[in-house]
């Protein structure tokens, strides 16, 4: 009994130094071991539990979806650990080789990485090695408790040693795209300046130029692409497939344009923080297109797919205002924002604006989108929506709040406060606009108050609607509402 505890302690500390290993010289790209593993995870979730949890628990679901993950992969190569131990005993050899080789195994089959595998064997099979110190050897005392005792020990220290140098490493790796320290263009610069220049000075929100900008993926592990290898292709509905390189779009010189686009998650709360501004360098795509011949497309639908298996369907309209984005504020899109490159559809909910994008297919009928087969109609245009972000107590006494408003291509004409719980209202004051076809504007309202009361904000957008107040949760279609807040002078 105390012998199989043993064997079990020493397995797990093996499984977590091989899932250590392999994060230490992988990060969190698709070469971790535990990365396979997480998509299984979010694929075999049925959609409706999906929905639930991005309802419920937010971004602490998929937190908890990828922990899941981690705990499975430790106990995957725990399991091949325990198996190559005993394997070794049958045939009276060294436990160590016989784990690691094991675990290479179960690691080769999980991810191409060669780094990886070879690390997570190495990793479990010195942690099995320390375990079998003294064991193997005819010492009198080997089997004695101390001597057990002595063994787990090492197996956990040498799990813990792994742990953490692989926690260390493993957060400096990362597919990091290439570093681009340069100057700014002087296009990029004086629009950012600009930006800058516009911001309401507001404590407690976003610049006009969001400084941390979202992030919603339907994996826990990003796509690493190489922008030598990256293509995107155009086919489906069209005379002839065509294919781009990376090179090739980025020197389309008499196209390249920047834009600020604002984007907003329709699974994001009412007054959720899904919702971001920046600017983007890239080329329309219907220049890209027509650089193709394709010029005269009367189908339906496109279908866009993306290298995290990740793919979006709309009609082919809104793509011909469609942009495709290489920078991001002036550097090269962020790995998490899609490099090398993404889609950008003006005024429509994130989710069709595709990251890591490879292929737009032309569709002659209407299919579902990824969020689509689980429910969403997330591809349409955004709602209008005023954010209330901050409340802050000025030295003057007074009290100003103040947030964004966006309605997508529709703009936004007014936002209006009201600090009696919707009796009255009062014009807030806005940010000027950015030179912009899709972007957010920044309000504010400074005023007195004695006494606790219900602020509520609304936007009328540029087509004079004023924003629906039927509340609405997010699913399926994007939250509705006004946003109020209680505050207390
Ligand atoms: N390939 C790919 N593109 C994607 C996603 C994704 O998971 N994979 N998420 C979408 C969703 S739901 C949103 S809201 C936006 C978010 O873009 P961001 O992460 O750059 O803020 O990207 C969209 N594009
Ligand atoms: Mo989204």
């Amino acid at each position: 009994m105390k012998n199989a505890l043993e064997s079990m302690v020493v397995a797990a500390a093996a499984g977590v130094a091989a899932v250590a290993g392999s994060y230490a010289v992988t990060g969190l790209t698709p070469g971790f071991v535990a990365a396979p593993v997480s998509d299984l995870v979010v694929a075999s979730t049925p959609d409706a539990v999906v929905a639930w949890s991005i309802q419920t628990l937010g971004d602490l679901g998929s937190q908890l979806g990828f922990l899941l993950a981690l705990a499975l992969t430790v106990g995957l190569f725990a399991l091949a650990s325990a198996a190559g131990t005993v394997l070794a005993r049958r045939f009276a050899f060294p436990a160590a080789p016989v784990a690691a080789v094991v675990c290479v195994a179960v690691a080769l089959a999980l991810t191409g990485s060669a780094a990886s595998t070879l690390a997570a064997g190495a990793s479990a099979g010195t942690v099995v090695g320390l375990a079998s110190v003294g064991r193997d050897a005819n010492e009198s005392d080997s089997a004695s408790p101390a001597a057990a005792r002595r063994r787990v020990l090492q197996a956990v220290a040498g799990a813990f040693a792994v742990g953490s140098v692989g926690a260390v490493l493993g957060s400096g790796e990362g597919g990091e795209v290439p570093d681009d320290d340069g100057e700014l263009s002087a296009g990029v610069e004086s629009l950012l300046a600009e930006a800058d220049r516009k911001s309401l000075d507001v404590a407690g929100i976003e610049p006009l130029v969001s400084e941390n900008f979202y992030q919603v993926d339907i994996n826990s592990v990003n796509p690493t692409v190489d922008r030598e290898d990256w293509t995107l292709g155009v086919t489906g509905a069209v005379e002839e497939d065509a294919e781009f390189g990376y090179d090739e779009i980025t020197g389309m010189t008499d196209s390249v344009e920047r834009r600020f686009v604002t984007l907003r998650c329709v699974g994001e709360g009412l007054n959720g923080k899904k919702m971001d501004n920046a600017l983007w360098t890239g080329v329309p795509v219907m220049d890209l297109l027509e650089s193709a011949g394709i010029d005269d497309l009367d189908e339906c639908c496109v279908m866009l797919r993306a290298d995290d298996d990740f793919f979006e369907e709309f009609p082919l309209s809104a793509l011909e205002d469609g942009f495709l984005a290489f920078e991001m504020n002036g550097r090269p899109l962020p790995r998490g924002h899609g490099y090398p490159m993404r889609a950008l559809i003006p005024g429509h909910w994130g989710e069709i604006n595709v990251k890591w994008l490879t292929e737009i297919e032309v569709l002659e009928q209407e299919a579902d989108g990824y969020w689509e087969k689980r429910g969403w109609h997330g591809t349409g245009p955004v709602n209008t929506v005023t954010k209330l972000h901050t409340v802050n107590r000025l030295d003057s006494g007074e009290i100003q709040v103040g947030g964004h408003a966006y309605a997508g291509t529709r703009g936004i004409r007014r936002v209006e406060v009201s600090v009696d719980g919707g009796d009255s209202w009062t014009e807030a004051t806005l940010s000027e606009p950015l030179p912009a076809k899709d972007a957010w504007r920044q309000w504010e309202y400074t005023y007195e108050a004695a006494n606790p009361h219900r602020v509520v904000v609304r936007a009328t957008d540029g087509e004079g609607n004023l924003q629906s107040d039927e509340d609405s949760e997010p699913f399926p279609s994007g939250p509705t509402g006004w946003v109020s807040k209680r505050v207390e002078p």
